[in-house]
């Protein structure tokens, strides 16, 4: 008997031709372009809407191998996400040498001035579960996979030169104080927990980078206005076996910037993928974002002078002291096809290295070159992650390891041993072939640390000395509001005594934010800190902030009858300066302008607030701005603008919406700008280079 289940009528949904069944149910068959759906087996499909079922209302049917092979896969659609650095994102690029290391290296990344070498990128945070929330107080993870000649390299590095702890054995307790608490299981992607710092606290190690992790660096605008730093030294190593110190660091080319904290909160919520979208964007828009790589290079006579130990990643070396000398570039120029077959699947390794560049002894990279590879088997489920398309070298490749779960790049022939006597399969190679360095060791088996691990202050006190006042003022207060969330009250001071040994009158600003009645004794430091070290200007975003508006974005609060010639001045301007425009309308269907055309709007008005936007321009019309009086979200679009400390633009009819968001014509000030005519516009985008207007803070935030 023909089974006609599938008789549907013919109907359109909107432009869209689908057949609809007796009980409503709406399959879409394509125009006939498509390919047929079929099972994994390659089985065509007929109806993948409905289970077999015995009669209309009856049970289903095991032999239903479609349906049940749909959910199973389903079912095991998702791979362990990763410990740490749990969310992420990805992109395609390349790196371009300019400066060959040929006196330092052998690798060929590193010598062939102008070859490029393709490489994929992934961002991360390093607290938060995969589905948290992109603007997360934290590190940013940042992992260059370079696809070379001869094998792959990974520097998976951070957003911050210096690591927490200086031990790998204790990544373990540092990551679980971190993370969400055992019992109740929150807070989700924040250190502002008891746990926490009662760890920090009770490990001073740890305050080199709290300082940095307090600071700005820790909220990232974007993952485009970030460093990047490989952290660890490591080696580069010569023709000649001689080897030389590296660091390694990445400049990014549009600058330095970062959000405030109460602007970050308010981002989570209004955009929690805020960074992924930026980077899908700006890629997608052909505004590649690139870095500069440059290498801190030194040798042992640098090493045994410097007062610190380079094997130590709690402590960097200040740029006055070895300068960054800049190599080449990379530029990201292709964002993925698939997030899980890259993003999520692509495994980097610490102990990923070209013959020419090999490790230190430090104590946490040497931890790390064990981990990253254990890691890989958990989450991937099999040895062979190596034959996934992201994690495959580019180069050819012949190993004599074979089978196990997913083989599927299997050597053909009888040889899978060696010495053998068939003349076939991968032989071992004396002139290409890595050689690891051969640094002398010697010593007594111990637990113990190097001298100069010792001192934990120095270099945190180098950091806060080297701040702006605005920031060393985000760094007090970020402390306070961390602090502010710890239930205990010894755990709170317990920070300030660390803290005190680092710059008392920090201390003091903290310990008044949370209320401490008495200043606690000072923790009792291994090694008295060195109060003399000279502030370091690199150590600074403010410092090191970018002379123009590139690539950053106005949100333009536009209404019915708004000002066209105001409009298209300031999009003439800011196509100049390369800087992004979005139009927040009421509707986002968009509005009508002076000039009778239509401007369809980016957002509208509640889902575009002002934290989404570099600096924000007022445009309604006067009976626009009058609509928009009682409207919270116009009246929060003002407010948060101006509490960010934002340039803002106005044309005379929103003097209105100002007074609203709480400004004030005797607050007004220079970050503030009345925009009468096109002229203006330029004078506008010139102001926002600064980023921020931030002497005003000093009068926006009271507490
Ligand atoms: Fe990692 N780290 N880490 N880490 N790390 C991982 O590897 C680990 C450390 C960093 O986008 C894991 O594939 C130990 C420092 C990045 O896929 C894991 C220690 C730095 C990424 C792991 C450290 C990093 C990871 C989890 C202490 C900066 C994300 C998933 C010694 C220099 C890479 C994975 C990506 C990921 C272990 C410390 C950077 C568990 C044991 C220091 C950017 O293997």
């Amino acid at each position: 008997m023909k089974n006609d289940n599938y008789k549907r009528e013919q109907k359109k949904i909107g432009d869209v031709k689908v057949e609809i069944g007796p009980q409503g149910q709406t399959h879409y068959l394509g125009d006939g372009s498509q390919p047929s759906m079929t099972t994994k087996q390659g089985t065509p499909v007929a109806d993948d809407q409905n289970t077999l079922k015995a009669g209309q209302r009856g049970p289903a049917l095991m032999q239903d191998f479609h349906f049940r092979e749909k959910i199973f896969h389903f079912d095991h659609e998702r791979i362990p996400e990763r410990i740490v650095h749990a969310r992420g994102y990805g992109a395609h690029g390349y790196f371009e040498l300019d400066t060959p290391l040929t006196n330092y290296t052998t690798a060929k990344v590193l010598t062939r001035k102008g070859q490029r070498t393709p490489v994929f990128v992934r961002f991360s945070t390093v607290a938060g579960a995969k589905g948290s929330f992109d603007l997360a107080r934290d590190v940013r993870g940042f992992a260059v996979k370079f696809y070379t000649e001869e094998g792959n390299w990974d520097i998976v590095g951070n957003n911050i030169p210096v690591f927490f702890i200086q031990d790998a054995i204790r990544f373990p307790d540092l990551v679980h104080s971190v993370k969400e608490e055992p019992d109740r299981g929150f807070p989700q992607a924040q250190s502002a927990h008891d746990n926490f710092w009662d760890f920090a606290s009770l490990s001073p190690e740890t305050v080199h980078m709290l300082m940095w992790i307090m600071s700005d660096r820790a909220i990232p605008r974007s993952f485009r206005f970030m460093e990047g730093f490989g952290v660890h030294s490591f080696r580069l190593v010569n023709a000649d076996g001689k080897s030389t110190y590296v660091k390694f660091h990445w400049k990014p080319k549009l600058g330095l910037q970062s959000v405030v904290w109460n602007e970050a909160v308010k981002i989570n919520g209004a955009d929690p993928d805020y960074h992924r979208r930026d980077l899908w964007e700006a890629i997608t828009s052909g505004n590649f974002p690139e870095w500069e790589l440059g290498v801190q290079l030194f040798d042992d006579d640098f090493a045994d002078k410097f007062d610190f130990d380079i094997l130590d990643a709690t402590k960097l070396i200040p740029e006055e002291l070895v300068p960054v000398k800049i190599i080449g570039r990379m530029v990201l120029d292709r964002v993925v096809d698939n997030f899980f077959a890259e993003t999520e699947q692509v495994a980097f390794m610490t102990h990923n290295v070209v013959p020419g560049i090999s490790f230190t002894d430090d104590p946490l990279l040497q931890g790390r070159n064990f981990s990253y590879l254990d890691t890989q088997v958990k989450r991937l489920g099999s040895t062979n992650f190596t034959h996934l398309p992201i994690n495959a070298p580019k180069c050819p490749f012949h190993t004599l390891q074979q089978d196990g779960h997913m083989a599927v790049q299997n050597p053909k022939g009888r040889v899978n041993y060696e010495p053998n006597s068939w003349g076939e399969g991968p032989v071992e190679d004396r002139d290409r072939g890595y050689r690891h360095y051969p640094s002398a060791v010697e010593g007594v088996k111990t637990f113990e640390r190097g001298e100069r691990f010792a001192d934990h202050y120095s270099q945190a006190r180098q950091f806060y000395v080297s701040q702006t006042a605005t920031e060393q003022t985000h760094i007090k207060d970020a402390f306070v509001f961390e602090l502010s969330k710890v239930e205990r009250e010894d755990i709170r001071a317990r920070v300030v005594s660390q803290l005190i040994n680092v710059d008392k009158s920090l201390a003091e600003n903290v310990a008044k934010g949370i209320g401490l009645e008495t200043l606690p004794d000072a923790a009792p430091p291994a090694r008295a800190p060195k109060m003399d070290l000279p502030a370091s200007d690199k150590l600074s975003i403010l410092k090191n902030g970018p002379s123009s508006f590139e690539g950053r974005k106005i949100g333009v609060l536009i209404t019915e009858g708004t000002d066209a010639n105001l409009l298209d001045a300031l999009m003439k301007v800011a196509k100049k300066e390369n800087a992004l425009i979005e139009l927040v309308a009421p509707v986002v269907g968009g509005v009508t302008t002076s000039d009778g055309k239509k401007r369809p709007a980016q957002q509208k008005l509640n889902g575009g607030p002002s934290v989404l936007y570099d600096a924000i321009i007022l445009l309604a019309s006067a009976e626009g701005a009058e609509q928009l009086l009682n409207e919270a979200t116009a009246r929060d679009f003002v407010a948060d603008a101006w509490a960010h400390a934002k340039f803002i633009g106005y044309c005379h009819n929103c003097v209105p919406l100002l007074r609203k968001g709480g400004i004030m014509e005797s607050d007004e000030d220079e970050g503030l700008v009345h925009l009468e005519s096109a002229g203006d516009m330029q004078q506008f985008i010139e102001k926002c280079r600064a980023l921020r207007f931030w002497p005003r803070e000093a009068k926006t935030h009271t507490i």
